[in-house]
């Protein structure tokens, strides 16, 4: 487990140690824009078969690495493998997204809630951390992930996606306490899931709060905030150069980076509504940044997207004292099916190329 990475970039970026060049991965780099993963999910038959199967969601996790000169392996799973655990039963509908059978609407679906058993509900993802890890050999690390209590509770209360989340925001007006309850239930969730992650071998974890930005300020620092902060103080990951760094990851994030970076995390993941710039200055070398080019920048040419990543580092560098040092490349979301793998191979190398020391 303890073998010593050919590629410890992103770890040494989290600890704002210097690097030879930026690291990047992309979020949602194992995808449908991909036809080698195309062909594994038409022959695992949906995505569920293959989160669900260790071997094939390991084949999907290197397709990407295969391809580009990637700094990371990200786990292949969803974050709404924790609610399913809970008894919600996830599935999907074709071209609709997922949904859940028994989604929790009030105060009594919320008290039957309890915390998954990691080794027998959830036994098939660190399967695949363990897969994935073996078959990496030690060539980048591996991120494990979860989603945030918020970003969890809006697809148990909403039942699948939504575009204005009418019903946990009712929920939050109405009935907060049982709403908190929630969030308490998933705050446990995410701290024994992305632990068992962890012990199966994941070197960094992150959570994805892509909903949180859709609150208020009042409402994201009584109902999202303070969860993140529970995670980043109680999930315990080690001590000194062994520690295993937690990124908080959140869309529409950039009104609480100040907080954010005090939370105990050591990395904080935005979206492009900010300049790397303002967002190095307000963290002040607290915490690593990573982010942050809007993934639409990905339907320019690669001579436009190789300008667009020079001008994020540069920004991030000019908000950082001069310094590259602390930034990890990635996207302000996630890749699209739509996307053409050569506009990524442009991106990722472009990144490596301009940020060379
Ligand atoms: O092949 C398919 O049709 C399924 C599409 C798909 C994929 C490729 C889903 C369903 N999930 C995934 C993988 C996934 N999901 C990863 C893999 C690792 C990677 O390469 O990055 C990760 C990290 C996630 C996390 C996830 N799932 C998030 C957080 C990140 C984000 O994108 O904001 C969210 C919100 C989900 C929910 C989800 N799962 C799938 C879909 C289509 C959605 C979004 C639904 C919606 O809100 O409308």
């Amino acid at each position: 487990m303890t073998e010593t990475l050919k590629n410890d970039r992103l770890l040494r970026a989290l600890r704002r140690e210097p690097v030879d060049c930026t690291p990047v991965w992309l979020m949602r780099q194992a995808g449908r824009y991909l036809p080698e993963y195309r062909a594994t999910r038409q022959r695992a038959g949906s995505f569920l078969a293959m989160a669900k199967n260790p071997e094939l969601a390991c084949e999907v996790t290197l397709q990407p690495l295969a391809r580009f000169d990637l700094d990371a392996a990200i786990l292949f799973s969803d974050i709404l493998t924790v609610p399913d655990a809970m008894g919600l039963e996830l599935y999907f509908v074709e071209g609709e997204g997922p949904k859940f059978r028994k989604p929790v609407r009030n105060a009594a679906d919320i008290a039957k809630l309890a915390v998954p058993d990691m080794e027998t509900e959830l036994r098939y993802v660190t399967d695949a951390v363990r897969t994935i890890r073996r078959e990496l050999a030690g060539s980048v690390p591996l991120i494990g992930f979860s989603g945030s209590p918020w970003t969890l509770a809006c697809y148990m209360v909403e039942g699948g996606g939504s575009d204005n989340f009418p019903t946990i925001k009712a929920l939050a007006l109405n009935d907060p306490a049982a709403l908190h309850r929630l969030l308490s239930v998933n705050t446990d969730a995410v701290i024994a899931y992305l632990s068992a992650q962890r012990a199966a071998g994941a070197q960094v974890l992150q959570v994805f709060d892509t909903w949180g930005g859709t609150l208020s300020p009042a409402m994201y620092r009584e109902f999202s905030l303070p969860y993140l902060v529970r995670i980043a103080r109680e999930l315990p990951r080690g001590g000194g150069a062994e520690r295993t760094p937690l990124i908080l990851f959140g869309k529409g994030n950039a009104p609480y980076l100040e907080e954010l970076a005090a939370s105990g995390a050591e990395g904080i993941g935005v979206d492009w509504l900010v300049e790397m710039s303002e967002a190095a200055r307000r963290t002040q070398g607290k915490v690593a940044l990573q982010g942050n080019l809007d993934p639409a920048m990905l339907y320019g040419s690669p001579q436009a997207i190789a300008d667009q990543a020079r001008r994020t580092l540069d920004s991030y560098a000019q908000g950082n004292g001069g310094s590259r040092d602390g930034h990890i490349f990635n996207l302000g979301h996630g890749l699209s099916p739509d996307m053409d793998p050569e506009h990524v191979r442009a991106l990722v190398d472009a990144v490596h190329e301009h940020s060379k020391r």
